[in-house]
């Protein structure tokens, strides 16, 4: 079979993400015909192509050489585990990854929640959390309203995205402790590449940096 040869990468197909990204791409000289509701969109001016899919899957498509490069948050790769290089990290997406509490159960530490249930939509990073103190916590793995899950008695406390706070006010939860800071990341394979990609991503990165700087 003939090696790929357009450098493909992957973004967030319908999210936060999404709109920052393709305007990041644009910024950078990429030139694009319109990507809603598209899987795999052409750049006009470069030999380059996006995949669109749900952000999740974005660390594996790179790690596996699916996709050259991808964006994605950083608590996504990490909980993951994929093995990519992080290329750049792209100030926008920022949020942290936090353990919060009924204000209602007088919890003052994560160090009280040994023993107790946490919801989470990050088993990974929360059970390491916890192991780093030494605690042993039962961790229920949901993917989405996380926040809920005190209040219908199915977990104690949760680990949880953050980025106003708004949300776990809202819930009448306190954050005790982050466990994560996070934003945007540019990723790349660490598969073997052919020059021509290994080039247009050094040309690429410069324009990034160069963005951020200007913006900055
Ligand atoms: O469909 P797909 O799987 O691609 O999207 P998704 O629903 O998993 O992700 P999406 O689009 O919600 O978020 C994409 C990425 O944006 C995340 O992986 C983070 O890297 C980043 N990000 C930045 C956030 C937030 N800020 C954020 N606030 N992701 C989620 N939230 C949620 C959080 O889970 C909570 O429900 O917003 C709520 C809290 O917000 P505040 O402002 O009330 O604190
Ligand atoms: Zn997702």
């Amino acid at each position: 079979m003939e090696p790929v040869q357009t450098l493909r990468i992957a973004i967030q197909k319908s999210g936060r993400l999404t709109e920052k990204t393709i305007t990041l791409l644009e910024n950078i000289g990429i030139r694009f015909d319109g990507y809603k509701n598209r899987l795999l969109v052409k750049a006009l001016n470069f030999d380059v192509e996006l995949l669109l899919i749900r952000d999740d899957d974005i660390p594996e498509y790179v790690q596996d050489g699916i996709c050259d490069l991808g964006v994605v948050g950083a608590n996504v790769t990490l909980e993951t585990q994929a093995d990519i290089t992080i290329l750049k990290d792209l100030d926008f997406g920022h949020c942290r990854l936090s353990i919060a509490s009924p204000v209602s159960r007088n919890i003052n530490s994560a160090k009280e929640l040994g023993g107790r249930r946490i919801a989470t939509s990050y088993p990974v990073l929360t059970r390491k959390f916890f192991d780093s103190l030494g605690l042993d916590v039962h961790i229920i793995k949901i993917s989405g309203a996380v926040e809920i899950t005190p209040r219908l008695d199915v977990a104690d406390a949760i680990c949880d995205l953050v980025s106003t706070g708004s949300t776990l006010k809202t819930n009448g939860l306190r954050e005790l402790e982050t466990i994560l800071q996070s934003q945007s990341q540019l990723i790349r394979t660490n598969k073997p590449l052919p020059q021509h990609k290994v080039d247009l991503i050094e040309k690429f990165l410069v324009r990034i940096e160069g963005q951020l700087l200007a913006e900055n």
